[in-house]
């Protein structure tokens, strides 16, 4: 059986990792996941296999058995619901909008720093970034933690019933949104934060990445106009 991620390091395709991590999912199917790991926008991500599994070429593309599946939301859902429904909320279920405002959430937050990862990281000389656009982002991004910051005041995880997948979308992103934003002013997510750095499935994949090889420094302020 087909068991094979499609990844980069520190990507979005971490949520991935982390959910086969948190639930099991090697032992659970007895098959050792087949990571296929690519540099972000090298042409191996355009011309190679992974095309075929994400018409968009982005991680992370999951193929499970015959299934092709790209999106992370969609894979996190894909996936809980197939083998661990504990971490969802079933149509019905109590917290279901919840549920899946956060999965969605996540990727306001994480389109976000991938705009400014564009400006600040990927821009090569004569391109220049844009003072105005990185200052508009990263008050947008601001606003999102905002939003978290407040959900996570009365509760540890996003939804009352505890760690769910909506968890796994969001925590991957505070891996970079630090880069941008200091968290200090933001005492619920540090906390948070703290607690999903603690667990034991998101510390084997950490493990498994190393050392981030993305960014050059560890924080990028919003350049001067
Ligand atoms: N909404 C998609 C976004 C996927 C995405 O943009 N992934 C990035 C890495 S985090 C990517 O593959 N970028 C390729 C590129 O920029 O060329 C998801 O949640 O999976």
């Amino acid at each position: 059986m087909t068991f094979r991620l499609h990844h980069v390091q520190y990507a979005r395709s971490i949520r991935i990792l982390w959910l086969i991590e948190e639930i099991g999912l090697e032992e659970k199917l007895g098959r050792t996941l087949e990571v296929v790991e690519y540099q972000i926008g090298s042409k191996q991500m355009y011309e190679g296999e992974l095309p075929k599994v994400s018409t968009a070429s982005r991680v992370p593309a999951l193929e499970i058995g015959n299934k092709r599946i790209s999106e992370s939301g969609a894979i996190v859902q894909y996936l809980i619901e197939e083998f661990a429904p504990e971490l969802g909320v079933d149509p019905g279920g109590a917290e279901r909008t919840d549920y899946l405002q956060w999965i969605h959430y996540s990727e306001t937050m994480a389109s976000l720093v991938e705009q400014l990862n564009l400006q600040m990281v990927f821009l090569r000389p004569p391109a220049k970034p844009s003072p105005i656009v990185i200052k508009l982002n990263v008050a947008r991004l601001r606003h999102t933690l905002v939003g978290l910051d407040a959900r996570l005041a009365d509760r540890d995880w996003l939804l009352d019933k505890g760690f769910s997948g909506a968890d796994i979308m969001l925590g991957f992103n505070l891996f970079a949104v630090p880069y941008y934003v200091k968290l200090d002013e933001f005492p619920n997510i540090l906390a948070y934060k703290a607690r999903i750095e603690a667990m034991p499935s998101y510390q084997r994949v950490i493990e498994r990445e190393g050392e981030q090889r993305f960014y050059q420094q560890d924080f990028y302020p919003v350049p001067e106009e």
